[in-house]
């Protein structure tokens, strides 16, 4: 059966996400966008407070218990406050992925646990990309070479949101059977922060190389088998892109509803621009589009909530989560934009916040998968796809 009504607990994650974007994240966004910085010391603890960096992490090692689609739901609100600043706070959620999907009961207990302690926050990475590997997963350099009763990683990696400021990081990494996961101490010796990167958008969030230099790691903090880690990572993807989906329509959410607001005050021949049907037809179209962006991430997270339930991986995920990351970035991209234009001159300007939204919006089309990569995902499926039924 379809039923578009929120759950009870639905309703209440939802709600309470859309509190903290109003109170917590939009009166700090604008500083710490022009800062380019994380504010850690600030934001995290209320948002540890609040559950939100433990928010996808089972009950029974302390976190919010949501499963993918309520987390998505309430990433969706996040964004909708700032995504920059989501970015870092829901980053837990996507490294943590990889250790609920292929981690044993005793890793889920000393890692996850870890992570859920409010009043100690912490953040943790997920260390796929490379300079020279980012949508060829298979071409990571980064290596884990046995030693004794463990391993002993080598490499960089670029572009992690929370790099060198993690508590825990998920780290893939070539071994002599192929890819493989581990789990690894942010505090353990060998591991660093490179540069901390300068971004176009989301630059409330904290983004830098992680380096990993003969770092030790016992043979328990392996995820899953030896060899198995690109499985865990595809299976990642495709649980957490909904996520990715939704915070693209908080922020198209966002825009909207400024562009929306200008064009009923804005006066000119006279009039509101609104009764203007080139406006009102643009804003038309704006909603169209986030409402179609919204229920294709709760399909995609729906049928995530399934995976996580039966623990299989299906077909009909893969398709769905890229659809919904493909059409979900594209769209915010395309809503943000129109919103700058909605708002002509002063749009362009930082008085507003759409030139943010608009600059914020760019990183969905790229990160956990390029929009040309979620094609590709689509269509190597193709092969497999006779009909479109329901
Ligand atoms: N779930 C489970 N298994 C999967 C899977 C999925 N979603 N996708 C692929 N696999 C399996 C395949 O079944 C195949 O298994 P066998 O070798 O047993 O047949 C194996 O993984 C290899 O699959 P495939 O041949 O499709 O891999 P490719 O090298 O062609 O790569 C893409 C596939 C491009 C889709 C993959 O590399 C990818 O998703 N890249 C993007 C990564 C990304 O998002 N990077 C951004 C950084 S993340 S923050």
């Amino acid at each position: 059966m379809i039923d578009f009504e929120l759950t009870d607990e639905q309703r209440a994650a939802v709600d309470m996400a859309h509190d903290f974007a109003l109170n917590e994240l939009r009166p700090i966004a604008e500083e710490w966008d022009k800062k380019g910085e994380f504010p850690a010391d600030l934001i995290l603890p209320k948002a540890a407070q609040a559950g939100l960096t433990s928010a996808g992490i089972p009950e029974e090692y302390g976190g919010g218990g949501l499963d993918p689609l309520t987390a998505a739901m309430v990433f969706e609100e996040l964004a909708w406050g700032c995504a920059g600043l989501t970015t870092s706070i829901g980053a837990n959620n996507l490294a943590t992925a990889p250790i609920q999907i292929a981690g044993t009961e005793e890793q889920k207990q000393k890692w996850l646990t870890r992570l859920c302690d409010e009043k100690n926050p912490k953040l943790a990475g997920f260390c796929l990309t490379e300079p020279e590997a980012g949508s060829d997963v298979s071409s990571i350099k980064t290596t884990a070479k046995a030693d004794g009763d463990g391993f002993i990683l080598n490499g960089q990696k670029c572009f992690i949101t929370n790099g060198g400021i993690s508590d825990v990081y998920t780290v893939f990494a070539q071994t002599d059977n192929g890819l493989s996961g581990f789990i690894v101490d942010g505090n353990a010796e060998g591991v660093s922060m490179g540069r901390h990167e300068d971004k176009l958008g989301i630059r409330a969030s904290h983004t830098a190389e992680v380096f990993f230099e003969n770092v030790k790691i016992p043979k328990e903090d392996m995820l899953g088998e030896p060899g198995s880690a690109f499985v865990t990572v595809m299976q990642t993807l495709d649980q957490t892109r909904a996520g990715v989906a939704a915070l693209a329509v908080g922020v198209a959410r966002a825009a909207f509803e400024e562009a929306n607001a200008y064009a009923k005050e804005r006066v000119q021949f006279g009039s509101p621009i609104m009764v203007n049907q080139a406006i009102s037809f643009m804003l038309a179209d704006m909603l169209i589009n986030i409402e179609a962006g919204r229920r294709l991430y709760y399909y995609a997270g729906w049928l995530a909530n399934r995976m996580v339930e039966t623990g299989k991986a299906s077909r009909r995920l893969t398709v769905a989560s890229s659809i919904s990351k493909a059409f979900c970035g594209d769209m915010a991209m395309k809503v943000t934009t129109d919103a700058v234009q909605v708002l002509g001159g002063y749009g362009y300007m930082k008085d507003y916040p759409v030139e943010k939204y608009m600059r914020d919006a760019k990183i969905m089309q790229i990160y956990e998968g390029t929009a040309q990569i979620q094609r590709y995902v689509l269509a190597v499926s193709l092969n497999g796809i006779k009909e479109v039924k329901q």
